[in-house]
């Protein structure tokens, strides 16, 4: 586990992520950075969430404009966002993680609310990428306090290191459509990593890495995390076959009335 950005040493890290498939960071950003980072989301969600797309912005409760659960794309709307993408230490952590230069593909808003934010399902993110080979990463920043209580990340650890994905199929989660269905084998179990941490701690796993948090059980505090998506340069997309998953996605959604 790094301590912070200055401790940064690229070949250890690169060593650590390619042995485990995530890394951590202590305190990525200081306070300021990070008060910084949680003022600009609140403007973003001021500024852009009431002109937006249902499938841009997720709600844990579709009646309740104050339960956002997920924002996509973020990096689309907004330069502030686009900013911390393509130029910033993430970026670096992504590249060093990955052996190449990288694009910044997404920048998403994870919440869960208190009292009704949901679990989320085990899942492999490359399963949802459409992309060959799957070279791609995630960063997390936590913007507040995580821990068993409000949500932590858990990753498999050298997951990422099995053959192709693991079977997925149709989960009833908003924003993590696919679940895997055959989550909880022994080596799952014996190798379940739980990442309590503070705000400011940056994770970052692989595209293959089976990862999950829990639900929020907390009545009063909320669970807020940034991500960061990033496929290595040299990866091919199926740009066909990812519009046509997001399009039925959508469409699905709006039948069921949960966007
Ligand atoms: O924040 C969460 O609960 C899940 C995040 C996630 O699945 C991801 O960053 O790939």
């Amino acid at each position: 586990m790094l301590q912070s950005a200055l401790d940064f040493d690229a070949s250890e890290t690169k060593d650590c992520f390619d042995r485990d498939g995530y890394l951590r960071v202590d305190s990525l950003f200081g306070a300021a950075k990070m008060a910084e980072i949680n003022a600009e989301l609140d403007r973003y969600i001021a500024q852009h969430v009431p002109g937006m797309s249902r499938s841009e912005v997720y709600y844990e409760d579709i009646n309740d404009d104050t339960s956002i659960k997920q924002l996509m794309n973020m990096h689309d709307h907004d330069s502030y966002f686009d900013d911390l993408l393509r130029n910033s230490v993430i970026r670096t952590m992504a590249e060093t993680a990955l052996g190449e230069e990288v694009k910044g593909v997404n920048v998403e808003y994870f919440n869960k609310p208190p009292g009704i934010g949901k679990a989320t399902p085990a899942h492999q993110d490359g399963y949802f990428f459409h992309i060959k080979p799957s070279k791609a990463v995630t960063g997390w920043l936590a913007l507040e306090d995580v821990d068993h209580e409000n949500g932590c990340i858990h990753y498999v650890r050298g997951s990422h290191k099995a053959d192709g994905f693991r079977t997925h199929a149709r989960s009833n989660v908003l924003g993590f459509s696919q679940g895997m269905t055959d989550f909880g084998t022994d080596d799952d179990k014996e190798n379940t990593v739980a990442f309590p941490c503070g705000a400011g701690t940056f994770l970052m796993h692989d595209s293959k890495t089976i990862h999950w948090a829990g639900k929020n059980r907390s009545k009063t505090r909320s669970r807020r995390a940034v991500g960061f998506i990033y496929f290595a340069k040299s990866v091919e997309i199926d740009k066909e076959a990812r519009a046509a998953y997001q399009a039925k996605l959508d469409q699905d959604l709006m039948a069921d009335n949960k966007i």
